[in-house]
């Protein structure tokens, strides 16, 4: 394995099984381990449900934190299509042109912050950062919005350590109400009033479904960017001549992108509510009981993914999951991966040395396995080229 080290946890399992078990809160998950069984799983929507109570599918689960459904996210097909079809159109903004510009700027601006200084903890001062700024454009809101969002931290529903928040959580649904409510006063080009114009089934969204969905693009493309971005860092601290790679090599900035999302599977594992006695992986699961498909699992199956352990940059065929698969792929992936490209782009032509000084992991524990999602911290020092 190469330096910059994310050990596939699941192996074992995977290969033996194919199954692992997880109790969450006192509501147990069977995690699906192979490739082939996550994608079967989350293309049968109706014995694997995205649509239980609001927070059921998430792991842990936010039902104690969480009454808004988020939408597209829990809901089944042939709801769910209507709802991704409004959709789709703003998220794919970020393909024009003026979205690319701005976006280019706002890294570039964090990027040349970075340089500037002697030393900075990569996940508060650069991916943060980034995420937030981001952030406005994919809403279409001033710049001067992610001031706020900074200050909230990496997860929108954690404090410090492991711990769903409900205070916390709180603070985000309380914004968004009222930017809810602003944008109903005082309609403009944002996603707020966008959707508050739509109609769904000849019918308007409601605040509560406008609120769904807002929840969802807050929380949902947070903690996923930041580990993307930080742990991308890393890669190129621990491996010097990646950076060099890209510099020489920009055409496969979209492939190591892709490649980075395999490897790192920022999103580990997501749930879906069992609604018939069936079988997984030959394994009975009854319904009402939960499984888990796991991504970052299915990113390492060898039977799939060449050297699947190894970071190969320029990797050529790589249908990894990391955003999903199927009916709920990732909505933000467009958004996700033009931050990932530019940044990628922008470091190899700015940055010549990244150091890590000090770093703490971040672990995600999972019943039986232990993963290692990304950084609570790293220190690092960045040096021109
Ligand atoms: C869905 C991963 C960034 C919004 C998903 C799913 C995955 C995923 C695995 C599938 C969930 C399921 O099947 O239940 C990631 C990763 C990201 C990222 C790895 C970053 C590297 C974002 C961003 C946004 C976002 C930036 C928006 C700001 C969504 C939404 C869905 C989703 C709305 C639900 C789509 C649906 O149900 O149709 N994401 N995500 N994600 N993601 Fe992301
Ligand atoms: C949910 C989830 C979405 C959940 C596609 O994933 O991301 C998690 O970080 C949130 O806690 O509520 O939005």
């Amino acid at each position: 394995m190469g330096k910059c080290e994310f050990a596939d946890a699941f192996k074992e399992e995977r290969e033996k099984s194919g199954i692992g078990k997880m109790d969450d809160q006192g509501d147990p998950v069977v995690m699906l381990l192979k490739h082939k069984d996550v994608r079967k799983a989350a293309h049968n929507y109706k014995s694997f449900s995205s649509e239980a109570v609001p927070g059921r599918i998430v792991v842990p689960s936010e039902v104690n934190i969480r009454t808004t459904r988020q939408i597209p996210f829990e809901v089944d097909p042939p709801m769910h299509k209507e709802y991704r079809s409004l959709l789709d159109a703003w998220f794919k903004r970020p393909l024009q042109d003026a979205y690319k510009k701005e976006l280019t700027t706002i890294i570039s601006t964090v990027l040349d912050d970075v340089l500037s200084r002697d030393k900075v903890d990569v996940v508060t001062d650069l991916a943060l950062v980034i995420q937030s700024r981001a952030l406005t454009l994919l809403l279409n809101v001033p710049f001067s919005k992610s001031v706020k969002w900074i200050s909230w931290g990496t997860h929108v529903f954690r404090s410090e350590g492991e711990a769903l928040d409900g205070d916390k959580a709180a603070i985000l649904y309380n914004y968004i109400d009222e930017e809810i409510d602003k944008a109903i006063a005082n309609p403009s080009g944002d996603l707020y009033s966008t959707l508050l114009a739509a109609e769904v089934e000849g019918k308007k969204l409601t605040k509560e479904e406008v609120k769904g969905v807002l929840i969802l693009t807050f929380a949902g493309g947070r903690d996923t960017v930041i580990n993307a971005l930080t742990n991308s860092i890393s890669y190129f601290s621990a491996n010097k001549e990646a950076l060099e790679q890209l510099h020489s090599t920009p055409e496969i900035i979209n492939n190591a992108v892709e490649e980075f999302v395999r490897y790192f599977s920022p999103l580990t594992h997501m749930g879906r509510v069992v609604t018939e006695d069936t079988t997984v992986c030959e394994h009975a699961v009854q319904a009402d009981s939960r499984i888990s498909l796991c991504w970052a699992s299915a990113n390492r199956d060898e039977k799939v993914f060449e050297n699947a352990n190894e970071i190969v940059l320029d990797r050529k065929i790589n249908p990894h999951v990391g955003f999903g698969f199927s009916h709920h792929n990732c909505l933000g992936a467009t958004h996700a991966r033009q931050i990932m490209r530019i940044t990628l782009k922008l470091l190899a032509e700015k940055v010549g040395d990244i150091t890590v000084l000090e770093a703490e992991e971040n672990i995600e524990n999972l019943g039986e396995f232990t993963r290692k999602v990304g950084y609570n911290s790293l220190k690092a020092t960045f040096k021109k080229r």
